[in-house]
């Protein structure tokens, strides 16, 4: 049967049903999930909503699924929403061609949203805005002494291997100051903000030293650094935000040791993506 738009609208709504529905439907929690037909723009948008959408669950002796369900656009817009959505179950018998499915544009953007998909979906990058779910998030922090050279641009890791500005060890004097600017840069494709958070990875510990850190204007935020929670204003693709640090050498410095900062700078965006710089120096 046909349902008309609007339908199938809340919570578990029209699970399993079987039939075309029209555009603005499945909108709700696990609405949808099983739906076997196609269904109009602006629908499946909701948590888990029509999972397993137009998957052929009949038995073996079923040999083609009849119907070849199309998601419109501006649809599946939801954690694990059209998750497995037109996949082909485990059936020698049975054989979907994927081909045929689609998803428009502005769909597809949530968590986990049309994982195992079987189905062509329209182009993230269409849509008017970049959603959070098809943005690009990279950060790409590097860092330079004063008069020094920079390091770790369009380089991208965790432990700051190649973003590290490391000076001679025993170079310094009690007394002496040397600033760095660790720079956090946008790579990606949509604006983001970062933390920038800094550890103190001196073997041994780095007593005797004083590191502090300041925005470029001038303002101290070195708790803020320290705790991991300082965050960059919102930066469009390809901006750049400077922190400084000074690094005085105390009178407690013993000599020859060093002082050492790793500094994780992390989107806002998605946490799980982050690109880390370092600094090492020393008393002589
Ligand atoms: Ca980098």
């Amino acid at each position: 049967m046909a349902f008309p738009a609007s339908s199938c609208v809340g919570t578990l709504a029209c699970e399993g049903v079987t039939g075309s529905i029209g555009e603005n439907s499945c909108n709700g929690q696990q609405a949808c999930q099983g739906l076997v037909g196609d269904v109009g723009a602006n629908s499946c948008n909701g948590t888990q909503a029509c999972q397993g959408l137009g998957n052929d669950n009949a038995s073996v002796v079923v040999s083609v699924v009849a119907v070849t369900p199309t998601v419109g656009s501006g649809s599946c817009n939801g954690t694990q929403a059209c998750q497995g959505a037109f996949s082909t179950p485990l059936d020698v018998f049975t054989f979907v061609a994927a081909a045929e499915k689609s998803i428009g544009n502005y769909s597809c953007n949530g968590s986990a949203a049309c994982q195992s998909l079987m189905a062509s979906v329209g182009d993230c990058q269409n849509n008017a805005s970049v959603p959070a779910a098809c943005a690009v998030r990279k950060p790409d922090g590097h860092i330079r002494r004063s008069g020094g050279a920079r390091h770790g641009q369009n380089v991208y890791n965790l432990d700051a291997v190649g973003q590290m500005s490391i000076e001679a060890p025993r170079r310094y004097r009690v007394g002496a100051v040397r600033w760095y600017y660790v720079y956090v840069q946008n790579d990606g494709d949509a604006a983001d903000s970062f933390t920038v958070g800094a550890a103190d990875n001196t073997p041994g510990g780095s007593a005797g030293y004083s590191v502090r850190y300041f925005r470029p204007a001038g303002a101290e935020i070195t708790a803020a650094v320290e705790s991991g929670t300082f965050t960059t204003p919102e930066l469009g693709p390809g901006r750049t935000f400077a922190i400084r640090a000074r690094v005085q050498v105390l009178a407690g410095a013993v000599r020859g040791s060093q002082v050492q900062r790793l500094f994780t700078i992390t989107s806002v965006g998605d946490s799980a993506v982050k690109d880390a710089v370092g600094f090492l120096m020393g008393r002589r």
